[in-house]
């Protein structure tokens, strides 16, 4: 773990959002890119939270406060990229507006790995639907429908809810199944895990993943847009 993650979690833990934020900044003026600063700044610091909690340094409470700083930090890093985006100084962004939606499994409160994969689809010019953590599973099944989404994205933390992925992933393809489903998670190694996905389930280990593939997915289109032109 770089050290740059212990510090982020220390600025979390201490509810330092203004030291926590110039953490972040340096490390975007420095040149990084949205995944490394996803996966090895605010994962690796959330990880880290987690080892302290394991070693009974932190409380219950501390890792929910550190959980908020840190989604508020994600959240204006996020605006932050929007707003590159608009000037026009980010060259990453603009493709045509696909459909994306994004849940985690029934149950599950773990969000933060879901919400950097929404930011990243957004970072690449999707309309996300971002519906958050526990979803319950017949609402998946109905914004599926109401929102007719090209890519559906879905994270799972907890061992115990992968029955429930089996059932989400299963019951969602019946209904649109065309669709695209990515999932996330830090179980993605796991044989019981891979036992829910199906062949055509795509398993994103980290920020830095979903980056390639988003990039690929752009390639990929721009080649049918110019084929169609001529
Ligand atoms: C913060 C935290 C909490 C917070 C959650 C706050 C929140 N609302 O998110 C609170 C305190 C509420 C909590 C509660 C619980 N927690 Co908790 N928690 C954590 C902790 C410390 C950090 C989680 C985190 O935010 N990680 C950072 C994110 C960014 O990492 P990530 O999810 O892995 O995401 C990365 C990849 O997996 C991937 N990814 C993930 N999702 C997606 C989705 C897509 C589409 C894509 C492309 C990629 C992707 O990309 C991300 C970036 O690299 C972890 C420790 C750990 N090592 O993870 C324990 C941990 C996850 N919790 C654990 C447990 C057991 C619990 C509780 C059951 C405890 C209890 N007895 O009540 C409850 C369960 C609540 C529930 N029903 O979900 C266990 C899980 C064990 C397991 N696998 O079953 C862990 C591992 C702790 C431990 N060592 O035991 N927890």
């Amino acid at each position: 773990m770089h050290e740059i993650a212990k510090k982020l979690s220390a600025h979390f833990l201490e509810k330092n959002v203004i030291q926590g934020w110039a953490s972040i900044k340096d490390t975007i003026e420095q040149g990084y890119n949205s995944p490394y600063i996803y996966d090895f700044l605010f994962r690796d610091a959330m990880y880290h939270i987690g080892e302290l909690w394991e070693k009974n340094e932190i409380t219950v409470a501390d890792e929910h406060l550190a959980t908020g700083v840190s989604d508020l930090l994600l959240s204006k890093y996020h605006l932050e990229k929007k707003e590159m985006t608009l000037s026009g100084t980010d060259p990453v962004s603009k493709t045509p507006s696909n459909r994306a939606m994004f849940f985690c499994v029934e149950g599950e409160e773990h969000y933060l790995g879901l919400k950097m994969a929404s930011s990243l689809f957004e970072e690449f010019g999707w309309d996300v639907y971002d519906l958050g953590s526990n979803l319950p599973l017949d609402y998946a099944e109905y914004s599926l429908k109401k929102w007719q989404p090209e890519i559906i994205c879905i994270s799972i933390t907890i061992r115990h809810l992968l029955p429930k992925l089996k059932d989400t992933i299963e019951r969602l393809a019946a209904i649109h199944p065309q669709a695209t489903i990515i999932v996330g998670s830090r179980l993605h190694q796991e044989a019981a895990f891979l036992s829910c996905c199906t062949e055509n389930t795509i398993i994103a280990k980290d920020a830095a993943f979903l980056y390639e593939w988003l990039n690929n997915h752009k390639s990929e289109a721009s080649f049918v847009q110019k084929g169609v032109l001529l």
